[in-house]
């Protein structure tokens, strides 16, 4: 029978050869960190992001307590891929220079979205660790069949808490996994297990990885760069305030106070990531699937808040923009205008002022306001 030693050995081979950068394996635990979910979502923190509180039979957040969640789980491996690119980051590039022009998140420049680049990866590392237990794992030893589950986001499980158990970072001020040597642009996902990596070596944890130690320090760039206050504090997001997820998952009309700090961001944001000194020398991937198409790197407002369904279905039919639907994209682009001080846009919004989307209406003609237009009120 082969021993956890050697499984743990078969599953970072195959994690390699899957083009993972990084793999680790987590023991369950209810770590320290899962203490603040609860408060995090009693507090509102998780915005209309309703998924993030769903609850077991007994009413317990799920997300809270993997070990009551999935009770077959034993252990978790994680594995993180790059996806940075060889390009500048969004705080890199003047905004007198692109103030025509949008800003799309790094990690949704490429031609697919990641929840199906990395998937497959996962099956494949998945494949080899049923493959090397086969008749001999020790989960069908104890008279059970080996259990496994991968997640890429939508598992009850928070990623960035295993990773850090599984050594591949700490969670920085700004909540991402960093990692020492190539920095936070990181896809993770999860591969829960029924294995217990520890079961065959008694008394001995060797198998699971250490976490690394915070070096955030008395860093607190990422803190002072958020434009819209969200990091509330040191490892404390308010997604009511976050970029990210206004301009993503939030449906419907923006608080007028947080239009402005979004300056010209129409899906994602990378700010906080791109002001870490741990991101300054990040490597960039030469994945293809994750090089960016060219539309999608400082796209032209105009042609986002104009975009009709048929070509937003066809230009996003593969791409993570598409979460944010034709309505959030042409809402987030309108309000980018607003923000650009740029005179030209004002036909434009006035046009889109009388558009049949009452958001996009709404927004419009707020944006035009801005503009130093009167066009309503
Ligand atoms: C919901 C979600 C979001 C939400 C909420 C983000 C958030 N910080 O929670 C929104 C839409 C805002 C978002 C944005 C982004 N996301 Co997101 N998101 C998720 C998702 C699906 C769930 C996260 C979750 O459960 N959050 C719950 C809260 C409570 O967790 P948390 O903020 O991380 O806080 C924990 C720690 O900070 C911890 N903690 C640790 N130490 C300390 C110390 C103290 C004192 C305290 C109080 C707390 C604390 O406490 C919390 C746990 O209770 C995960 C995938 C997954 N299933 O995990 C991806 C994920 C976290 N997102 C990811 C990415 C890439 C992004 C964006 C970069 C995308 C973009 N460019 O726009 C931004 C980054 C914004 C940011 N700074 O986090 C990656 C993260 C990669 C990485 N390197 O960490 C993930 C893992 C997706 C993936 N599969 O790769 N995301
Ligand atoms: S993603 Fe943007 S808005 Fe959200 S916490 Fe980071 S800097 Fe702030
Ligand atoms: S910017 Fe500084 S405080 Fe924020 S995550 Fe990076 S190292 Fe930590």
């Amino acid at each position: 029978m082969l021993r956890s030693v050697e499984i743990a050995a078969v599953v970072r081979q195959a994690a390699d050869d899957a083009g993972f950068d990084l793999v680790g394996i987590a023991p369950v635990d209810d770590t320290p960190e899962l203490q603040y979910f609860p408060q995090w979502i009693a507090d509102g923190h998780a915005g209309e992001m309703k998924y993030l509180e769903a609850r077991d039979e007994q009413g317990r957040l799920k997300r809270a307590s993997l070990a009551h969640a999935v009770p077959w789980a034993r252990s978790v491996i994680v594995c993180a891929i790059n996806y940075n690119t060889a390009h500048p980051y969004s705080t890199q590039v003047p905004d007198c220079s692109k103030k025509d022009r949008g800003w799309i998140s790094r990690y949704a420049w490429g031609p697919q979205d990641y929840h199906e680049s990395v998937m497959p990866r996962f099956r494949q590392v998945e494949a080899a660790l049923r493959k090397s237990c086969g008749a001999d794992c020790g989960a069908q030893e104890q008279g059970n069949d080996l259990i496994t589950r991968c997640y890429v986001d939508t598992g009850p499980i928070i990623e960035r808490i295993a990773a850090k158990y599984a050594g591949l970072g700490w969670i920085g001020k700004n909540t991402c996994i960093i990692n020492q040597k190539i920095g936070s642009w990181l896809f993770l996902g999860v591969i829960l297990t029924s294995l217990d990596f520890g079961a065959n070596a008694p008394g001995s944890r060797s198998e699971f990885g250490v976490p690394a130690p915070d070096r955030c320090g008395s860093c607190t760039r990422c803190i002072d760069a958020c434009p819209t206050d969200a990091l509330i504090a040191p490892y404390q997001l308010d997604s009511n305030k976050c970029i990210a997820y206004l301009t993503i998952e939030k449906r419907g009309a923006i608080a007028e106070e947080l239009r402005e700090g979004m300056g010209r961001h129409v899906f994602g944001c990378d700010i906080c990531q791109d002001v870490c000194p741990w991101n300054r020398k990040a490597p960039a991937t030469n994945a293809a699937e994750f090089q960016p198409r060219a539309d999608l790197v400082n796209p032209a407002l105009e042609w986002l808040a104009e975009i009709s369904a048929e070509e937003f279905r066809a230009r996003f039919r593969e791409s993570p923009v598409r979460r944010a639907k034709r309505s959030g994209l042409r809402r987030n682009a309108v309000i980018a205008m607003g923000n650009s001080g740029d005179q030209k846009f004002l036909p434009l919004l006035g046009r889109l002022s009388d558009d049949e989307d009452e958001v996009v209406r709404e927004s419009a003609a707020r944006a035009a306001k801005r503009l130093g237009n009167l066009i309503i009120e």
